[in-house]
């Protein structure tokens, strides 16, 4: 018998994303200073953020073009060193300006800001001065930038997103960090770093609960169903053991307060564990999240660690053609992450597996029962721009449709999710692949080396004009 799904209910939210430094550009205009991602996105023969897309003069353009499309939420992120160009200190007014202009723009046409406070883009001056995240020092700047941002928005602002994929960052941590060459060799590291985004992350929490009445936090993680590779047990063991590991130790300390017992066990016997002070896990406990915002774009399989002594790291494509990713993660004793047979994967290696995503929402709210919301989602892949300045991107409406399917399916079983926002609202600079790599709805006319950044729709952009014009009824 065919299951007649519920369908998405009314004040459902149909968004779109980006982030700062990935549309904004003007990285140091009208007093902004640089922040780490605009340095190290510079690569030769590879756009960066000094133009990006041209959102910051162009954004009313784009706010047009959302309000078109019928989106009814827009996940955008703030960049602190437009705030705070030397990472503290007084604001600058022009920065504060242009978000104020942001924000009042989308409530004028009915779209709900959902702002996430850190994108990966720590002021420059701040690893500088103490070397970013390692420092304690951190938690006490991003706290003033996150109070200032919180009180200056509280009225405009219900929904608050805290760190964006606190554990890739940790994963790659030398792409989302700069990191001093003298830390490189301690895996340590960055554990302490993720510590302190623990700590940063719960500081807004409490903020957004003190300062802004009716107001709703949490963190914007990545995540992905992690599957036993076969069904022997050794191999379903190392599953849970990664579960634990790249997914629990981080929500754990959002909804519970704590960290996982056996990711940290791990790390303690691997010298791998951060320093914590007295009064932290409290802090953890006063700053629980409301809702859970996460990234998802596909899923993992694992097996035991077998007899591996060394650490290895999640290798990157960096190319565009699949099968370019050499090395998978191990951690020695726990578990040895290996791609997923089953599952096609886009010209980057990403597991394309939109039930994957039915999985997660399921096993986070079975969890945690809390409300969840998507603020990242979308496939990332070369778009051709034909002479008649169309963009037919059949393969992206497949992947999102098939998405969306995998959302109401788990809304029909209980989940609460509030919104959808994939990635991205428009082409931006890829984390990896520059302007090769598009994910937008909105073709940006640019390439590696700048470009006049005209806006054109694709045929993604028409089709999901018509999912939300029907909430997601005529898929
Ligand atoms: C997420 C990030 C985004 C975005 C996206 C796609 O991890 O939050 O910033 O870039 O992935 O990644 P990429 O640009 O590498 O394809």
């Amino acid at each position: 018998m065919a299951i007649n799904y519920r369908p998405f209910p009314k004040d459902f939210m149909w968004g779109a994303s980006t982030s700062a430094y990935q549309v904004e550009g003007a990285a140091e205009e009208d007093g902004k200073a640089l922040s780490q991602q605009d340095v190290i996105n510079r690569r030769p023969g590879v756009a960066d953020a000094s133009l990006a897309s041209d959102h910051y003069h162009r954004f009313k353009e784009d706010v047009a073009l959302m309000k078109e499309l019928g989106m009814t939420s827009y996940r955008f992120s703030i960049s602190w060193s437009r705030v705070f160009p030397q990472g503290s200190g007084e604001p600058n007014p022009k920065g504060v300006q242009f978000y104020h202009d942001l924000i009042d723009e989308l409530l004028a046409n009915g779209i709900t800001p959902i702002p996430t406070l850190y994108h990966y883009d720590m002021p420059l001056a701040l690893v500088e001065k103490y070397d970013g995240w390692i420092s304690r020092e951190s938690v006490k700047d991003f706290a003033h930038y996150a109070r200032f941002i919180i009180n200056e928005f509280k009225d405009k602002v219900k929904y608050w997103t805290t760190i964006n994929e606190q554990s890739i960052i940790v994963q790659f941590w030398t792409q989302k960090c700069l990191i001093p060459e003298k830390y490189l060799d301690d895996p340590q590291i960055r554990y302490q770093i993720n510590h302190h985004l623990n700590l940063a992350h719960a500081t807004a929490c409490k903020l957004v609960h003190e300062l802004v009445p009716g107001g709703m936090v949490g963190a914007a993680i990545n995540t992905a169903p992690i599957y036993a590779l076969t069904s022997k047990p050794e191999d379903a063991l190392g599953m849970l053991n990664a579960v634990d590991f790249r997914t629990l130790f981080y929500l754990d300390v959002y909804f519970k307060g704590e960290y996982s017992k056996a990711s940290m066990i791990y790390l303690e016997e691997h010298n791998m564990a951060p320093v914590i002070e007295e009064g932290d896990l409290d802090l953890f406990k006063e700053g629980y999240s409301d809702f859970l915002a996460f990234n998802y774009y596909s899923s993992d399989c694992a097996r035991s660690a077998g007899n591996a002594t060394e650490r290895t790291e999640q290798g990157v494509n960096w190319t565009g053609k699949k099968g370019e990713i050499e090395s998978y993660e191990t951690e020695p004793d726990f578990f040895q992450i290996v791609r997923n047979p089953a599952c096609d994967t886009t010209d980057w290696d990403w597991a394309i597996d939109p039930v994957g995503l039915e999985f997660i929402l399921r096993d986070i709210y079975a969890r945690y029962g809390k409300p969840l919301m998507i603020t990242e989602n979308g496939m990332g892949a070369y778009d051709a721009l034909t002479d008649d300045k169309k963009v037919h991107d059949s393969y992206r409406i497949d992947y999102l449709r098939a998405h969306i399917q995998a959302i109401q399916r788990a809304m029909h079983y209980g989940v609460e999710v509030l919104a959808y926002n994939p990635w991205s609202f428009m082409d931006l600079l890829s984390t990896s692949n520059g302007y090769k790599k598009r994910y937008g709805f909105v073709y940006v006319d640019r390439d590696e080396e700048g470009g006049s950044c005209e806006r054109i729709k694709k045929d993604s952009y028409y089709w999901y004009q018509k999912v939300i014009a029907t909430n997601g009824a005529d898929l």
